[in-house]
This record gives structure tokens, sequence and C-alpha cells, in this order.
């Protein structure tokens, strides 16, 4: 599928704001796909499709978490996490799409996963860095993101988590366990 027509099939799946956010991923991903070698039209599909979903009915995303077997603990940590791994099935289903790393980057572009392909980590930063993103922090993450991928995920993470607590929202325990195994640098 290429390019224009990915984005198409999307744009009748979001809102404007939505869909100028998903162009903005896009053209962050792809840059940084030249950047540090990774599959270019994986990444531009990935990031075209990560928030697929995002307009979902909740009951309808919980449904699908529970009759497709996904990880249940889903349902507990915050409706915010659901449109990722329901984008994931659903693009398959709908969009056919059955490329599992590309799935995975829609599937892991909220939450993170311990051992995240690089493809992952494009587009899990893409989404926070993307030009139309801002909030606190977000310009430091932006320098970093194209000269040191891994430190750009700490502290995005690191954000997202102090976010999140000071809320008092929980904290889905993958998030923590990518921040951990960033920091302790057992992984790439
Ligand atoms: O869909 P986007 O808005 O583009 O971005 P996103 O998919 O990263 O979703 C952001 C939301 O997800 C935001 O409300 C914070 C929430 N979130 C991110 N990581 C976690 C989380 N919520 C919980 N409970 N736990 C997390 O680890
Ligand atoms: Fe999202
Ligand atoms: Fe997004």
């Amino acid at each position: 599928m290429d390019r224009v027509e990915a984005l198409n099939v999307v744009k009748q799946q979001l809102t404007e704001k939505r869909y100028v956010h998903t162009v903005g991923v896009m053209e962050t991903a792809v840059k940084l796909a030249q950047i540090y070698g990774a599959d270019e039209s994986k990444v531009e599909l990935a990031a075209i499709f990560h928030d697929y979903a995002k307009f979902r009915p909740i009951d309808e995303m919980r449904k699908i978490v529970s009759e497709q077997q996904m990880d249940e603990r889903l349902l507990k940590y915050g409706v915010e996490l659901l449109h990722a791994p329901v984008g994931a099935y659903l693009v398959k289903k709908e969009v056919e799409i059955y490329d599992e790393e590309v799935l995975n980057g829609i599937r892991y572009h909220t939450t993170g996963r311990l051992k995240m392909t690089l493809l992952e980590k494009i587009i899990f930063i893409s989404d926070y860095i993307e030009p139309n993103r801002q909030f606190p922090g977000v310009e430091e993450v932006r320098e970093m993101a194209f000269s040191d991928l891994n430190n750009a995920l700490i502290t995005s993470i690191s954000n997202t988590i102090n976010f999140l607590m000071k809320k008092q929202q929980p904290v889905f325990p993958d998030t923590l366990a990518v921040y951990n195994s960033l920091i302790l640098k057992e992984e790439n």
C-alpha cells in the first residue's frame, strides 16, 4: 500500500486534528528511519496507522481485548492504552496489513515494551515529538531524538510516568520495565 492510499484510508478514521498529528508522526518517523537506518517504508506505514483505532468506542475496544485474548491488564490500567493493541488488530483485519513488524509498531506505540525494535522505538518517539506536540519538555526530547534515540526514549518515558503519577494514575508495568532496562543499559 502506498503512502497516498494509506493516508486516505486512515483519514476516514480520524478527526482533522488527529490526522494532522498522524502526518506529523509520519514525517518525523521517516526522518528518524533515515538517520538510524530503519526500513523507511515499514516505518512510514506504522506511523500512518499508529492511531487508527483512536476513535473507536471504548466498549468495542474492550470487547476486542477480551475476545482476542490480549493482555488482560490492558483493561485495568486506563482506556488510553486500548487503541494501540486494538489498532494493530483492526489494521490487520480491516486494512489487510500483515507485516508483524509494522503491526508491532502500532501495538506498542503507547506503552512501549522490553526489547523494542528500532522501528518500535522510532514510532514511539515520533508520536511524542512530532511538530504539532506542544508541552513542557518536548523540545529537549526533540533534539535528543536525532542524536541518541535511547536517551530520548528514557526522557520521554520518564516525563510520561511523572505525568501519570502527578494525576495518581497507574503506570503500565511494561512502561516501567522498558524505562528500567534502558536506564540499566540492558538492551540496545
Ligand atoms: O494517541 P496519542 O495521544 O497520540 O499518544 P499515546 O498513544 O502515547 O497516548 C497517550 C496517552 O496514553 C496519555 O493519556 C498517557 C497515556 N499513557 C501512556 N503510557 C501510559 C499511559 N497510561 C497509563 N495508564 N499507563 C502508561 O504506561
Ligand atoms: Fe496513540
Ligand atoms: Fe499518536
